[in-house]
């Protein structure tokens, strides 16, 4: 299953291209977040220097899917021919180990909780998405359908629970956050529950029915578009949900100065 010899040529060359614009647009979005942090206030810094390190793993991580996937088979004679190298799989899941855990941690870390819920929410969503992802690698470098199947149902028992924490745990501390961001933060928990819900499906799809080359092209595909919305365009919304809430606690503060300056007006030269 998912052997490169039943590629085309040009699906070959499709997906080197979708790799290569996946490394495009994880490096600009990390040099944007990081060239920008200083635009919002410094409680929200952490969250854009973490957004950028999502990013910025991916980056490196898709370089290295790229590189395997060169060395993995070349065009001879009209033909895919395999190196016999293999393509590595295991950078995407490491890539993934790394980051679905500090995305959590971005989303909780945005809202600005109190220490003990962030630390509580972070350890658990945390370690629910490292248990899923270390759950669903056997299944994808297995030869057989029915791995592929039971490595499936495993790891859609995390997944269930942090879908279940995000929607149901997160809308009561949605409700406390300023009315210019509450909304974007629904956003941005809504962004990553339809963005990963898309995961699950693109690795059941060679279990549907989508066979030989089609199936390597939707799957590789389709991980590289829900790693676009999942980090990219997700740590684009977290940057802007932190410069809007950096201007609402600005607009707070100073409020909150102008009487105080009026009732003891610090007298020039006294
Ligand atoms: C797997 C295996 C099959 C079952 C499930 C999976 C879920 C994967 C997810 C990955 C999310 C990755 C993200 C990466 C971006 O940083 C492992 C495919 C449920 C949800 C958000």
């Amino acid at each position: 299953m998912l052997e490169l010899q039943s590629l085309s040529i040009d699906q070959y060359g499709f997906i080197g291209n979708v790799f290569s614009f996946g490394l495009a647009v994880m490096a600009s979005t990390t040099l944007f977040l990081w060239l920008m942090m200083s635009s919002a206030a410094p409680t929200y810094r952490m969250a854009i220097t973490i957004s950028g390190l999502v990013t910025a793993i991916a980056a490196y991580h898709y370089l290295q899917i790229m590189l395997s996937w060169d060395g993995a088979a070349s065009v001879a004679s009209g033909e895919v021919v395999v190196s016999g190298e293999g393509f590595n799989r295991a950078y995407r899941y490491v890539d993934w180990l790394l980051t679905v855990p500090l995305l959590l941690v971005e989303l909780i870390l945005v809202m600005k909780l109190s220490k003990a819920e962030t630390l509580s929410r972070s350890i658990r969503l945390g370690g629910a998405a490292a248990l899923m992802i270390v759950l669903g690698y056997p299944g994808e470098v297995a030869g057989n359908v029915g791995t592929r199947a039971i490595f499936w149902i495993l790891s859609m028992i995390p997944f269930i629970y942090i879908v279940r924490e995000l929607v149901i745990g997160l809308k009561e501390s949605i409700s406390k956050q300023p009315d210019n961001v509450k909304g974007l933060i629904s956003k941005a928990a809504i962004l990553v529950v339809a963005s990963w819900a898309f995961y699950p499906i693109v690795y059941l799809l060679p279990l549907l029915g989508v066979t030989g080359g089609s199936a390597i092209v939707v799957v590789e595909t389709g991980y590289t578009i829900a790693d676009i919305m999942a980090k990219a365009v997700f740590g684009l919304l977290i940057f802007v949900i932190a410069i809007r809430k950096s201007e609402a606690e600005a607009d707070v503060n100073a409020v909150e100065a102008a009487p105080a300056e009026q009732a003891s007006p610090v007298k020039k030269g006294s």
